[in-house]
């Protein structure tokens, strides 16, 4: 796997299970993967001498992340090297602009977008629209890095002539009017088969995921149906292989808008972890390896996954001492914890509350106490803090 963040660790973990070693290409023998893995390579994903190491004797090249040079991962496949998704397929992952025109053309639904290649095409693209706007660098951004929301034209014009001026091709389009964001996750392998997981809502805070609801809650089952055929088909016609995420947005008038997509496992699927039978990252392996794959089905009426993000102030509470506490209020809680440096605002694990049985997704108290106890959780391992106020020392 080319990259050694949490994603890798994680897809580390589901392939000792599968009785396979995950390589990793990491950066340093300290990020997360490289912790727990044994069969690390040190360098950087771009550069071609280090992802030949890497790739060296290896069944299958797969990715934690994005950033990988298209033109490099030509290279491998020229020299026999099974990549998995196929760098064809990861374009559409890599480029925001090949993305839209490809899903465009395939009548999938996307928001009104056009390119950029002069500040100038900001006005005219904003010409006749009242709708607010999105610049976009097309390629690098994650996490909302790269993707400014524009006041007024003037600010998207300023944004564009930025991202220009760094050498980054720029997208802009429409702002669209939604409700609330979704996420439909899929695989494919190689044979052509394809799985889904349930549409999940997706809860974001300065373009950051801070909690997943699986499966969303009062969404349509219409609505559902279309977005897992919509990921299986985009699966199909741009030939991933290993997962595929589809952001999406729900517009206000109940609608889908594909948001970015992603080929790799992805945030929105870490609660298949506990709460699914195949969890995303083993559904990853069994694809690029081209094994059978697994059952989706969920194993309760609601799961939530909350991330831990650093908080702006580091606890002087050591992170070993707030899981025992977290531990001793929510024995329930599956906490995962990616071995990194606590900086404000980083992803630093995650914790998946699920649904005791007999609940229901239709029933709001239910999802509610869920998604309350994930959030206290995360909050708590990030903080140590508990929002509500709770002292154990109340309980006796
Ligand atoms: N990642 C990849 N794309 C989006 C995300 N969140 C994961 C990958 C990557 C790690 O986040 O696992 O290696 C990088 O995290 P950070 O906090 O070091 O930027």
């Amino acid at each position: 796997m080319i990259g050694g963040g949490q994603l890798a660790r994680m897809t580390h973990q589901a392939a000792i299970a599968l009785g396979q070693r995950l390589r990793v290409l990491a950066v340093t023998p300290d990020d997360p993967a490289a912790q727990v893995t044994p069969d690390v390579v040190i360098g950087s994903h771009d550069d071609l001498d280090a992802l030949r190491r890497a790739a060296a004797g290896a069944d299958v090249v797969t990715f934690d992340h994005e950033h990988v040079p298209p033109e490099l991962l030509d290279k491998l496949v020229a020299d026999g090297v099974n990549v998995a998704p196929p760098p064809s397929a990861l374009i559409h992952a890599q480029d925001k602009l090949v993305m839209r025109r490809r899903l465009d053309a395939l009548g999938a639904p996307v928001p009104r977008f056009a390119a950029v290649t002069a500040p100038a095409d900001v006005d005219a693209f904003a010409a006749g629209a009242d709708t607010a706007l999105v610049v976009k660098a097309v390629r690098g951004g994650y996490d909302g890095r790269g993707v400014t929301l524009a006041r007024d034209t003037a600010q998207a014009r300023e944004a564009a002539a930025d991202f220009l001026q760094s050498g980054v091709g720029v997208l802009v389009e429409e702002k669209v009017e939604m409700r609330r964001e979704l996420a439909v996750l899929a695989a494919r392998s190689p044979f052509g088969q394809g799985a889904v997981w349930p549409v999940v809502e997706t809860v974001q805070r300065d373009g950051i995921c801070v909690e997943v609801i699986a499966p969303a809650p009062g969404l349509d089952d219409d609505v559902a149906g279309a977005a897992g055929r919509l990921a299986l088909r985009i699966a199909d016609e741009l030939g991933v292989v290993g997962v595929l995420a589809v952001e999406l947005f729900e517009t206000v008038d109940g609608g889908l808008v594909v948001n970015e997509l992603a080929m790799r496992p992805h945030n929105s699927g870490h609660w298949t972890m506990d709460g699914s039978r195949t969890s995303q990252f083993e559904q990853h392996l069994r694809a690029v390896l081209d094994y059978p794959l697994g059952d989706t089905t969920p194993l309760a009426p609601v799961t939530v996954m909350a991330n831990v993000l650093g908080a702006q102030q580091i606890p002087t509470m050591s992170m070993d001492e707030r899981v025992h506490h977290l531990f001793a209020r929510f024995p329930d809680a599956k906490v995962h914890l990616y071995g990194k440096a606590e900086r404000p605002g980083r992803k630093i694990g995650h914790v998946n509350v699920v649904g005791a049985p007999g609940g229901s997704i239709d029933d709001a108290d239910y999802v509610a106490d869920v998604r309350n106890r994930a959030a206290l959780a995360a909050h708590w391992l990030s903080h140590a803090e508990w929002t509500d106020g709770w002292d154990p020392h109340d309980e006796r």
